[in-house]
């Protein structure tokens, strides 16, 4: 699963990035400091099973804090748009290619308007600007992958377009419902170049939908810029973001001068003699950021995408059902993420394929009852896979 952080440059992406993954992006207050992509490893917060079976766990493929499980998600950073990056402007849209495998995007909104639609330091900018032109690029981006194959395509049936958007992560059957829902020929494609991009904006609607970041949320206009925008996009997700105050907060926690569990409302201080200029910076964060509007905004995203677009759940699979373990005794070693609907040979699958193919039935290790192959897993299930060949 990956998610994919875009947007207007100079917003504060690799900001976002850098602080839910801790990995060292490249951050600067002008247009254009990302180009080639950031990859990393951000994590997915859900109450971990721990506390309520009453085992101390031992986790192999995430992390556990206190009873809140981390489990990793994969996220890239790219480059910025602007405005007519389809004409040229700013990078192009030729970078967009390192988002096709992206299942759902977050969009970074400079919500504070003090960048205008270049990335330049202005005031009083309308963020509802960035939303409306990412979506128009993104349609073009779409479109141009399209057009660069319209010889193989044209006179076709609409299969070949599914085929040729299952690299950016296009469902066949949201293919063929974009194309009948604009009464499009499906048969045999003979479609104008507007029939192809009013197809590119309707299909990347269902294929790569977007969340909103309100970025700079801590800058003096950012609060009524954000009111503002959940006035003119009502329906769409968007959360207050404070990308910077994660960022300070997750690398005060790894320098072990506070401690912060990403996500929460709040932080301990742990050191004693933490200089007065670092003090008075996580005041602020607590008072204008966590306390305001309860949290940084960063995890919050991340989970909204986990959650509520990818309809993702989470599975512990265990070998020993009776103490939750694997056959070391580790209690519940791994956190699996798994879309929604998914069942038990699902399960089994993610973990090997041999384990899949000799798939016999799956113990539910809460009431020790066996389920069988049609079995629809649940959010926070501890499984136990029987195989033949295991
Ligand atoms: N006040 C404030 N500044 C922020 C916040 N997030 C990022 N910034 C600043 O915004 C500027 C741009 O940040 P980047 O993360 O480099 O932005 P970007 O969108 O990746 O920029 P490009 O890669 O150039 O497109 C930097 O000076 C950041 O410190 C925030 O939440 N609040
Ligand atoms: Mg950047």
């Amino acid at each position: 699963m990956l998610i994919g952080v875009v947007g207007k440059t100079n917003t504060g992406k690799s900001t976002f990035f850098a602080a839910a993954t801790l990995v060292d992006a490249k951050i600067a207050p002008f247009p254009f400091t990302t180009i080639e992509p950031n990859l990393g490893k951000a994590y997915v917060r859900s109450p971990c099973p721990c506390k309520e079976l009453g085992v101390k766990c031992a986790p192999r493929n995430s992390l556990c804090e206190n009873g809140t499980r981390l489990i990793p998600i994969d996220l890239i950073d790219v480059a910025g748009l602007v405005p007519d990056a389809h004409l040229g402007k700013g990078l192009g849209l030729k970078f967009l290619d390192d988002l096709r495998a992206a299942d759902a995007l977050i969009q970074v909104v400079d919500v504070s308007g003090t960048t205008d639609s270049e990335g330049n330091p202005t005031d009083f900018y309308d963020p509802a600007n960035e939303i409306i032109f990412l979506e128009e690029e993104m349609s073009h981006w779409i479109a141009s992958i399209i057009k660069r194959s319209w010889s193989k395509i044209k006179g076709k049936g609409v299969d070949s377009i599914s085929g040729l958007l299952s690299g950016l992560k296009m469902k066949e059957e949201d293919v063929k419902r974009a194309a009948t829902k604009l009464f499009l020929s499906t048969e045999e494609i003979n479609w104008s170049n507007k029939d192809i991009l009013a197809f590119s904006r309707e299909v990347r609607n269902v294929s790569k939908p977007i969340l909103i970041a309100a970025n700079k949320i801590d800058l003096p206009s950012g609060e009524k810029n954000y009111e503002s925008l959940k006035e003119k996009f009502k329906g769409r997700i968007i959360i207050p973001t404070c990308a910077e105050a994660e960022l300070a907060l997750r690398r005060a926690d790894k320098q072990g001068s506070i401690h912060y569990v990403p996500g929460d409302a709040d932080f301990k201080i742990i050191s004693s003699d933490m200089p007065e200029r670092q003090l008075s910076a996580l005041n602020f964060i607590k008072e204008k950021v966590l306390k305001k509007y309860g949290g940084t905004g960063v995890q919050g995203l991340i989970n909204r995408a986990a959650f509520d677009l990818l309809n993702l759940i989470v599975v512990y699979p265990v070998e020993d059902e009776g103490k939750y373990a694997d056959h070391f005794g580790n209690a519940l070693p791994d956190a699996i993420l798994l879309r929604k609907g998914s069942t038990a040979p699902d399960l089994a699958a993610k973990i090997h394929t041999d384990l899949a193919q000799g798939f016999i039935c799956a113990i539910n290790a809460r009431t020790r009852m066996r389920v069988g192959k049609e079995y629809v897993l649940k959010n926070c299930d501890v499984l136990k896979i029987v195989s033949s060949t295991r």
